[in-house]
């Protein structure tokens, strides 16, 4: 199993996601400390994040803007640059598998020559399959591997999984959200989910809760709260919480793009509870925190007071 079972302060964790298929430099697998970055690039021209980066009628250029935020994204630290042609924000319009194709597959040709590890974010197995193919390397599935179909897709393509929990569909899933307990509602889905990948031959999984699917801000804090809870399972953790509505419910930050001081704390606060993994709009502000976050927890890590000669 991947992820880390591993005691000890959250910087210096090790974490491990196996990949079906080697990378052009032979290595198996992901390896890191700490938390790693995940960057967001959303090739739809309705995200709610307002980072689009396909306009309507705009194809060409769109792909072009959406390659140069990628190839950006990881010359700032993205460990996995994760494309996206499919907002699944609240009420979103579900789009077919061949707009989704459209979006996405050029953006994962150019970003995959280029060497950059990719995950899609999709939940239909045929567009898994197509990016997959395209060079995409790791299957983001916000269905969470309802479809049993995306389960074979992984397996037969050789790609490991981040599963994430959405309670109902993005047309409806905020409109009354209810768990009875929804930490551990969500924590049972995520591990039996796992587990089943797992036995099928899913090279890895990632869990994730999903933020903002199918939740209630309270239900949100709870479970960012609980993201040791999810660590102590030995899967690795992703968290995304990147610009989210709940941010606004908190301290009134109506425009997503303006949502970067709270994305910041949240995530944060869930590296120092074992995240292993954040899914973020901004990486090189997240970098410079973590990396910030890290050398104190370094320095209390070896004891104070400080005497080092830096
Ligand atoms: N959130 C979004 C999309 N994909 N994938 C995972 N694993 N976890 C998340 O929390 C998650 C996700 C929604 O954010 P964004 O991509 O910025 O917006 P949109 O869906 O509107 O494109």
């Amino acid at each position: 199993m991947s992820g880390t079972h591993a005691a000890g302060p959250w910087h210096s964790r090790r974490h491990r996601l196996a990949l079906g298929r080697p990378l052009a430099d032979g290595s198996q697998e992901l390896v890191w400390h700490g938390a790693a970055l995940v960057g967001i690039v959303n090739v739809t021209p309705d995200s709610f994040s307002g980072g689009g980066h396909l306009a309507a009628g705009d194809t060409a250029s769109g792909h072009e803007r959406a390659v140069e935020h990628g190839l950006r994204l990881a010359r700032e630290g993205a460990l996995i640059v994760d494309v996206g042609g499919e907002s699944t924000r609240p009420g979103a319009r579900e789009v077919s598998a061949d707009e989704e194709l459209e979006r996405v597959l050029p953006v994962i040709e150019a970003l995959a020559r280029e060497g950059l590890v990719l995950s899609v974010d999709t939940r239909k197995p045929t567009v898994a399959r197509a990016a997959l193919a395209a060079g995409a390397r790791i299957v983001n599935d916000v269905g969470g591997l309802r479809d049993e179909e995306m389960t074979r897709v992984c397996v037969e393509c050789g790609a490991p999984a981040i599963v994430m929990h959405m309670q109902g569909e993005p047309a409806t899933m905020q409109q009354s959200p209810a768990y009875d307990d929804v930490v551990a509602e969500i924590g049972a889905f995520l591990t039996a989910t796992a587990e089943r990948a797992a036995a099928a031959g899913v090279p890895d999984v990632v869990i994730d809760p999903g933020i903002g699917f199918g939740k209630t801000v309270r239900h949100n804090l709870a479970l960012l709260v609980a993201t040791e809870t999810f660590a102590a399972t030995g899967r690795t953790v992703l968290i995304g919480a990147s610009r989210k509505g709940f941010i606004d419910a908190v301290a009134t930050v109506p425009r997503a793009v303006e949502r970067l001081g709270g994305s910041i704390a949240v995530h944060l606060a869930c590296a120092r509870r074992g995240a292993a993994l954040l899914r973020v709009h901004d990486v090189e502000q997240h970098r410079q925190a973590l990396l910030l976050e890290a050398a104190m927890a370094e320095v209390e890590a070896s004891g104070l007071p400080y005497s080092g000669s830096r």
